[in-house]
Parts: C-alpha cells; structure tokens; sequence
C-alpha cells in the first residue's frame, strides 16, 4: 500500500499551501491525514480532491502514519516531533527547533539529499523561509567557483509571520489608503495604522522595518543568525564568513535577498548566468533593458527561486552581486518539505 503522511498544523499559513501541493503534485500517498490544534479540529479542508476533516493533535493521531510534516510553532514541534517519531512516523519538521542539531540533517533536494539517509531521530529539518528562498541558486554557484564569503541583505514578506502578518499588512493597507499626505511628514504613518502592529515591531504599510525574528547575542536578529547558521550547515561550509541584515517589506508573499557573493576564484556575470540556467530548482530572469528582473509579483505561486541582476563585482573579479526572489511558502516551506516527504515515500514504496 502507499505510505500514510499526517500533515501538521493544516490549517495555518503554510500548511494551505500544501494542501495546494498536495493536490497537484504527482500523487505518491495512501491516506492523508490533515491535523491541527483544538481551534480548528473539525474544520474541513480540500486535499487531492477530497474533503478531510482536521483531526486533533494527540498521540494516537500519529499510528500507522509513516511520514509527519510540521508547519507548527517552535515549541509546539519541540514537544510533538518526538511523539510523532516514537509512533514510528518519519518527521518532517519545518520549524527552527531542530536545525542546528547534530542528529537532524538539513534537507534541500537539489543541494544535499544524501542527507536524509542520517536520521537517528527520525526528524529531518526543512530551513528557514529566507535561507531556503537564496540557497538553491548559490549551491550551484559555489560548486562552480568556491564559496568564501556572504552578504546579504533580505526583503521579507509578511506571509512568513503567518496568516497573522497578511491580516496585519491588508488592515493597515486599508487605514493608509486614499490620503496623499500620509509618509511626507513623521508620525503620520504611525498614527493612521493605530496601536495594533500584529506579528510586527513598526508599521509595514508603507515602510520598511529592518528586523525579523527575536533579538538574538551583540545585536542579530535570529533570523539573520539563523540565514548564517543554516546556509553554512546546508553547504557543509561550517567556517563560511556570513553576514545578513534582514529586513521586512510590505509585500504578502515572495522574499527576496540581495546577494553579494565572494568566491575562491575569478568570477564572470555571463559564466554565472550559465550556472543559474543550468541549475535545478531556479530560474534565470536577468534583463534589466527589458525590465526583466526577480520580483515578488511574479514568483508568487511558482515553484523556482528566481535569479536576476547578475554583476561582476566591480572591484573584486572574486566577488559576484545578484537578487533572488522566492515564494517563502512554497520553496520556502512547503514545497520543499513536500520534495523530502516525496523522496521518504519512494523509500517506502521501494522497501515494500
Ligand atoms: C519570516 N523566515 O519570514 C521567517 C519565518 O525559522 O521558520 C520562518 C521562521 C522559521 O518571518
């Protein structure tokens, strides 16, 4: 029989988004179990072309499921991934609880799938959305030329806060709209959007906020550590020199990261452009005369992280400067935990 998948946390932003993948990607699953918190047990969901009500999280839910997908927050997976595993599923966890540890590989398919095969705990970690989004096209790029160096800078989308963050940003869209005045003096901005900034530290309409995550040690914000430490684990570059400052941006879906890029050898644009070609998992958009370039608009609901502005740093033949804009809820979450939940079903079907 075809391997039994158990989806948690359903119902929240990412966990839509793959019942989306579910349904249109090749069919490789037995029964699909949808789970959630107590808030949303009982609501239906439309998966395959068929209409699953969302059971609760609890032990029990876990028997006979061979692989566990995670979209849930960090505590909730640090208490239920081990629950899942000890049931005897595979845990696909998609949460930042398990990443940075030893005995959890770091799964991106194109990049390092052999990975997956160490999993003492039975968990495997999908990365974050902003590293996820980026890492697919300087994998490629490192093989080339020899990585030695990052700085980055991101442009997040309010989808990767959640549901919470695209209510947020449309509601305070809604309080800006229509007056002209507001963004030329200060305190406007703050006073139209009101007391309820939702997932955010500032206003996102009309602004630019330059932090993500919880304050982490000396001023990084975790998401800017985590952009550091998970890059360097998926490249198997553990001394990689990392430097990111993140920041979100008023945009739903889509986050983009400003790359310059630092390498072992001499670099060329046109070389570069091959290598992204050529690459799975990207898409070269690179056009700038014909208006051609990665946008959140446009990679919104596709599958590739796409790649753009490719330059030749002018005063380092080693370094290279690019944008790459990926949908932090597809690539970026769903999509690839779906990619390593698929290559766990092939393992079960093949051991059958
Ligand atoms: C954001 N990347 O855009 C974050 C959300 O470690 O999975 C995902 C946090 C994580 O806010």
């Amino acid at each position: 029989h075809l391997p039994t998948l158990a989806v948690v946390g359903a119902t929240g932003a990412v966990g839509t988004v793959m019942c989306d993948l579910l349904s249109s990607r090749k069919n490789v699953w037995g029964e699909i179990r949808l789970i959630a918190s107590a808030r949303s047990v009982g609501k239906t969901r439309m998966c395959r072309g068929e209409e699953l009500t969302v059971q609760a999280l609890t032990p029990e839910a876990f028997d006979g499921v061979d692989v566990a997908m995670f979209d849930v927050p960090d505590d909730v997976a640090v208490e239920w991934a081990p629950v899942a595993a000890s049931r005897g599923a595979v845990v696909v966890d998609n949460s930042g609880a398990f990443r940075m540890d030893r005995d959890v590989p770091l799964v991106v398919p194109e990049i390092n799938p052999e990975q997956l095969r160490n999993r003492p705990r039975n968990i495997i970690a999908n990365a974050n959305c902003t590293t996820l989004a980026m890492i697919v096209a300087i994998a490629p790029l490192h093989r080339e030329y020899g990585l030695r160096e990052l700085v980055l800078a991101s442009y997040q989308a309010v989808s990767g806060a959640g549901q919470l963050g695209v209510d947020t940003l449309h509601d305070q869209l809604t309080k800006v709209a229509g007056d002209r005045l507001l963004g030329s003096r200060s305190g406007n901005v703050r006073q139209a959007v009101g007391d309820d900034l939702g997932p955010f530290p500032a206003p996102l309409a009309l602004n630019v906020v330059p932090w993500a995550g919880s304050l982490g040690d000396a001023g990084w914000s975790s998401e800017e550590l985590k952009m550091r430490n998970e890059s360097r684990k998926i490249l198997g570059l553990p001394d990689l020199k990392v430097s990111a400052t993140c920041v979100r941006v008023p945009v739903v879906t889509g986050h983009s990261v400003a790359v310059h890029a630092v390498f072992g050898t001499e670099v060329d644009a046109e070389g570069a452009r091959e290598v992204v070609r050529n690459a799975p998992g990207v898409i070269l958009v690179d056009d700038p005369a014909a208006g051609e370039f990665p946008m959140p608009i446009d990679a919104v609901g596709t599958d590739p992280s796409w790649v753009g502005r490719i330059r030749r740093s002018i005063d380092d033949p080693r370094a290279l400067d690019f944008f790459i804009t990926g949908d932090n809820l597809r690539k970026g979450a769903a999509l690839n935990t779906a990619q390593i939940a698929e290559l766990l079903a092939a393992e079960f079907t093949a051991g059958r």
